[in-house]
């Protein structure tokens, strides 16, 4: 098959999962463009039957302030679609580009052109639900010949919140758990390790992810255990994580470390993951975690409990109880054979429900009934 894939190619989520999803695809043989206006950070190295296709947006004093990105995507998708002759489009978070994409097919005039969109969490139960979104939101997903979501809570929210009854295919994240696993002490050097427990957060430092109930958490848990904070990514929250840090008294044994490439050889050698978020629909960070034997303290929150079971793999508590997450994290940090438990059925969760192998081919078989003019998904 020949799949066009565009996603925000920054460290979100979505860009994460439609650039692992490309790798994935082309390995089983299938050729894939990624069109974006940068090259998904994930793509870090060449692979085989792997293109991309940079969006311009030409500059031009009348359109200033509002360079038409959405256009200029919609033109480049048509113009790859038709010289690769792709059978379908898969876009990732609905907004702009499911209506790009839609523009493309129609530029195109073509029947053959298929659309498929994933949905991924805020273009739903933020972006989407502001009233000057909400009609598009809907319209792009309704115009999709096919739509998929990361769980099933956000399948629900879809449905609730722009009123469709548009089938729609759940199909979860994915981790490939070859990569995610554990490095234990290969890499446990790191940081000037001196035998502390090391607590991880993964994320963009969004308002939605809470990185000082993070901190709040190891905090407390740093006056108990020795331990050491990696605080993994960027985002407009790190500064203020800084300054609380110092605030603490924690700086010392708290490091930003920013979007690393190697992500999985520090979660591989963690204790314990964070993830205190106020929303989360799925929690791909979690997954990883979990894939590397890693116990993960969360939210029960959004589709979290579809990934991380709770007093199995880790503890799901509510959103801004940090002290209840700090007592957890304490229990699981000083309880060896805890830790090793819950990371051990974490990582078997994440074979069984999320391997790279069981989910990729379920969007191929999402491309093959698009082809075949079939539904995709229930309502
Ligand atoms: O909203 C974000 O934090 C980023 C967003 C994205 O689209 O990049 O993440 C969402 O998609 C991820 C991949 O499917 C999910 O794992 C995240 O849970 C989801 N984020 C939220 O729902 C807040």
């Amino acid at each position: 098959m020949k799949i066009g894939i565009t996603c925000y190619p920054t460290f979100g989520g979505s860009g994460v999962v439609a650039t692992e999803l490309g790798i994935a695809l082309a390995r089983l043989g299938d050729d894939v463009h990624f069109i974006s206006y940068a090259m998904p950070s994930r793509l870090d190295m060449f692979h085989e039957r792997v293109h991309f296709h940079e969006v311009t947006v030409t500059s031009y004093p009348l359109f200033d302030p509002y360079p038409p990105y959405t256009l200029a995507l919609a033109t480049k998708q048509a113009e790859v679609a038709a010289y690769e002759q792709l059978d379908v489009l898969h876009v990732h978070y609905a907004i702009p580009h499911a209506i790009s994409a839609h523009l493309a097919q129609q530029i195109l005039h073509s029947s053959t052109l298929k659309l498929i969109t994933t949905l991924h969490g805020t273009d739903i139960t933020l972006v989407g639900r502001d009233a000057s979104y909400l009609p598009i939101t809907k319209f792009g997903i309704e115009v999709s010949d096919g739509v998929t979501a990361v769980s099933q809570w956000l399948k629900e929210q879809t449905v609730e919140n722009f009123s469709t009854d548009k089938a729609i295919e759940v199909i979860p994240n994915f981790v490939d758990t070859q990569r995610f696993r554990r490095h234990g002490e290969a890499f446990q050097h790191l940081f000037g390790w001196t035998g502390e427990k090391l607590v991880c957060h993964v994320s963009n430092f969004r308002p939605v992810k809470r990185v000082i109930d993070v901190l709040e958490v190891f905090a407390r848990v740093a006056r108990v255990i020795p331990s050491r904070m990696v605080m993994i990514g960027d985002g407009p929250d790190r500064s203020r994580a800084e300054a609380f840090c110092r605030q603490e008294g924690i700086a010392s044994r708290v490091f930003f470390v920013g979007n690393v490439p190697n992500l999985e050889e520090i979660l591989g050698a963690a204790d314990l993951f964070l993830l205190p978020s106020e929303s989360e629909s799925f929690g791909m960070a979690a997954l990883e975690a979990m894939a590397c034997e890693v116990p993960v303290i969360s939210t029960s929150t959004g589709g979290v409990p579809e990934v991380v079971t709770d007093g199995e793999s880790g503890f799901l508590l509510p959103v801004g109880d940090v002290e209840s997450m700090a007592a957890r994290a304490i229990e699981i940090l000083g309880d060896e054979r805890l830790q090793r438990r819950m990371g051990a059925a974490g990582r078997a969760i994440a074979i069984e429900k999320f391997d790279v192998v069981r989910v990729v081919p379920r969007y191929r078989e999402v491309y093959e009934r698009a082809i075949a003019g079939q539904p995709v998904g229930t309502k």
